[in-house]
């Protein structure tokens, strides 16, 4: 697996680095201290605390009967084919980011990702009427819960991405801001190609399991507040550990180059 494991300092080096993970060059790009981690810590805290988050069922197509992770913002993998209550939903989001961060969150992500994108514009994905996408989401993972194995490509036959796949090129790459980081557990895994894949052939079919997995080969992302993970979630089997000893916050969002080629989109 290829790795840049960079500074926020010295991201001027690889300005193209973005580029070369939907090239399948890079997997995994990790950006060390590129934001304050104060505001971010100080908005996982309200969102722990002040404001439960609505419950959702995290449809992963790899086992949708895992235990609930709770998102802010409605994933587009969870949203149904009508995308009615996705799109009410992001703009509610939008506000709530404003008041949760000091900063334009939002701004300061695209910013980053516009350093790293080999020229190309970082652009909310719209819908051909207008609407926009939601910027990112904020997954909850209370203690205990993690991630089941999956690739986000598989993304691309759920109802909500009808319209996406004719919008983009139908490759995810995956953004992750931590927010707040448990003690233990819940670290994202990202496999080498063919990880697991004994166990379905043996079933017959369906999904890797995390049972799959155990001696699978792996980099464990090691991340703290204020970095940033971006990689190659649309190809590669990825899941996140159970949480362990306190909830696992972060603001993440999908990635997309355009169906021409010409910017990269982002959506929750
Ligand atoms: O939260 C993470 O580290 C990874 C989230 C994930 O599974 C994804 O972006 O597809």
């Amino acid at each position: 697996m290829n790795v840049l494991d960079v500074a926020a300092g010295a991201l001027d080096a690889h300005p193209a680095a973005l580029l070369s993970i939907f090239a399948e060059e890079l997997q995994l790009l990790v950006v060390r201290g590129a934001f304050d981690p104060a505001p971010l810590a100080a908005a996982a805290r309200r969102l722990e605390s002040d404001t439960p988050l609505p419950p959702h069922a995290v449809e992963y197509p790899a086992k949708p009967e895992v235990p609930q992770v709770r998102v802010l913002g409605q994933s587009l993998y969870s949203a149904d084919a009508s995308l009615e209550r996705y799109f009410d939903g992001a703009g509610a989001l939008r506000a709530r980011f404003e008041e949760l961060f000091a900063a334009d969150m939002e701004l300061a992500i695209t910013s980053l990702l516009a350093r790293l994108a080999g020229g190309r514009a970082i652009a909310p994905l719209q819908s051909r009427d207008g609407r926009a996408y939601a910027p990112a989401r904020i997954p909850l993972l209370a203690d205990g819960i993690g991630i089941p194995p999956h690739t986000d490509n598989e993304f691309f036959t759920r109802p909500g991405f009808r319209e996406v796949k004719d919008l983009v090129v139908p490759t995810l790459v995956s953004f992750v801001v931590p927010l707040q980081l448990p003690p233990g557990g819940g670290v994202l895994e990202v496999f080498e190609p063919g990880a697991g894949a004994a166990g379905p052939k043996k079933r017959g079919g369906g999904p890797v399991l995390d049972e799959d997995l155990a001696d699978a080969p792996r980099t464990r992302v090691a991340a703290s507040v204020g970095d940033v993970i971006v990689f190659d979630s649309g190809r590669r089997l990825h899941r996140v550990t159970a949480a362990a000893g306190g909830a696992r916050l972060t603001l993440s969002g999908s990635l997309a180059l355009g169906a021409d080629g010409q910017s990269v989109y982002y959506c929750g």
